[in-house]
């Protein structure tokens, strides 16, 4: 007899009697290269690869620095010129449905050279920054490219900050799903012994 119908009716109703859930909860992750204090440090949810830039010269340089003339955004990253590979650290089942990254250009050194790549489970959606900004908020979602797996910064000299991701379905929700489905399994195999 096939019991996967029961075992996913059970991982549902585990669900349900959790108060305070819903399906279609967002949990919001933001790397804002500081720890509570402010000083620099890397969120753990966020891995970061620190490479020379291919459009750049073979050289790298990484910072995390404050910016005076910007209030309000403490510690950013500084890239001059490097990239910088975001991966994330998302529980089984969670997906990245919106991403944004706050960009302060300083030198582009033309187009090509400072982009960001948001690289998606089917496609990849590429900003050009050619040109020298003020910060401004670059942002990409799923819809098109499929749920977002990495990020790719990069700049000939340039600060990045603020990266957000919103994650789907909440880590309570997976976490009760997973108990629901280990509880199951559980049954299922005690009744095997019994019979
Ligand atoms: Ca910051
Ligand atoms: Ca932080």
């Amino acid at each position: 007899m096939c019991r996967l119908p029961l075992l996913f009716l059970l991982a549902a109703a585990t669900i349900a009697a959790t108060p305070g859930t819903a399906p279609a909860e967002v949990t919001v992750y933001v790397e804002d290269f500081e720890d509570g204090a402010g000083n620099p440090a890397f969120d753990p949810m966020f891995s970061h690869e620190i490479t020379a830039s291919p459009y750049a010269e073979p050289m790298l340089y990484r910072e995390l620095r404050s910016l005076p003339s910007s209030p309000g955004t403490g510690i950013a990253l500084f890239l001059a010129p490097a990239q910088d590979t975001v991966t994330f650290s998302l529980l089984p089942g969670q997906e990245i449905v919106y991403v944004s990254v706050d960009a302060n250009i300083f030198s582009s050194g033309g187009t090509e050279k400072t982009s960001i790549d948001f690289i998606g489970r089917d496609d990849t959606f590429r900003v050009l920054l050619g040109s020298p900004c003020e910060w401004k908020t670059i942002t990409a979602s799923s819809s098109g490219i499929g749920p977002i797996q990495e990020i790719q910064m990069r700049s000939l000299e340039g600060y990045f900050d603020n990266i957000t991701i919103h994650v789907i379905p909440e880590p309570s929700l997976v976490v009760m799903a997973l108990a629901g489905m280990l509880i199951c399994l559980t049954m299922i195999n005690r009744r095997k012994v019994i019979f």
